[in-house]
């Protein structure tokens, strides 16, 4: 039997590059959103490799029931991919609306965690498993606006380092994939909530594609199983971090 990866918001860009792409490389793929319709697609397209499953990453006890409710020929996961996730707002800190954090840290810190909390154990238990999540270089260089979604994408590569930690000595594979500029995606569509301003982001540039992280994510979960990627930071070729600030006078 083909090896099976659970993705998280497989609905929009990179999760459904991802799915696309695992599905392409020959795993059964359980792809999860919270748009039945997408996923409806997404299965229409890929047939019976995927397995559509609505989730939303807020749901708590969706989550914990998770691995129980999967068909018992689908229960065994050997790939999580943590990719469902969303910025909310551009505000400084001091004018950003609290609901907006509230939303960011429900989904890509706390659904995250539960997720990966409910799936581990059945990898440490076959001995075989490998997470792989999406940070973002936002969790690692500050800019002005990046307050909370960068703190939830720094949080998400050190539970990923300490992950690591606890799994030594297991073959479970954990690895952060942090990129920067990438369009191609709904991703500045949810965080300005304005879609000519969307554009505007990536208006002159040449950003990274949702088929370039998922190329990454194949790369990465087909190597030999003694390859342990900790962490990867990729941007676009017009990319780079800026200096750091001073304020005189
Ligand atoms: P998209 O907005 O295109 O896709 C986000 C996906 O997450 C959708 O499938 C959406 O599905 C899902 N999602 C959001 N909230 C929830 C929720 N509550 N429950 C379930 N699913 C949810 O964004 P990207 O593909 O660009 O981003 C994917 C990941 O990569 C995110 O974690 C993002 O932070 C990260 N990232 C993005 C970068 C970029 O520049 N684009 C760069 C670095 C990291 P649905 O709405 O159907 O629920
Ligand atoms: C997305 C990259 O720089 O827009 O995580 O925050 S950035």
């Amino acid at each position: 039997m083909s090896k099976i990866a659970l993705v998280t918001g497989a609905t929009a860009g990179f999760g459904k590059a991802i799915a696309e792409r695992l599905v392409r490389d020959g795993y059964r793929v359980i792809a999860t959103g919270r748009r039945q319709e997408r996923l409806d697609a997404l299965a229409a397209q890929l047939g019976k490799a995927l397995l559509p499953l609505r989730l939303d990453m807020m749901d708590k006890a969706a989550i914990a029931a998770l691995p129980d409710a999967l068909p018992a020929e689908w229960q065994e996961v050997d790939i999580l991919v943590n990719n469902a996730g969303l910025a909310l707002g551009i505000s400084k800190a001091q004018e950003s609306d609290v609901s907006d954090w509230e939303r960011m840290i429900a989904t890509n810190v706390t659904g995250m965690v539960e997720l990966t909390r409910a799936l581990l154990p059945g990898m440490v238990a076959r001995d075989r498993g490998h997470i792989v999540s999406l940070g973002s270089t936002a969790g690692i260089y500050p800019y002005v606006g990046g307050n909370v979604y960068g703190a939830t994408k720094a949080f998400v590569e050190q539970f990923m380092r300490n992950l690591r930690c606890d799994l030594l000595g297991r073959n479970v594979r954990v690895t952060n994939i942090a990129p920067g500029l990438c369009g191609g995606s709904e991703f500045s569509n949810v965080r300005l909530r304005d879609n000519a301003k969307a554009a505007a982001v990536y208006e002159g540039t040449h950003p990274l594609l949702p088929d370039d992280i998922a190329e990454t994510v194949s790369w990465i979960v087909n190597l030999p199983p003694h390859v342990n990627i900790n962490q990867i930071e990729m941007m676009p070729i017009c990319q780079a971090a800026g200096g750091l600030s001073v304020v005189k006078g």
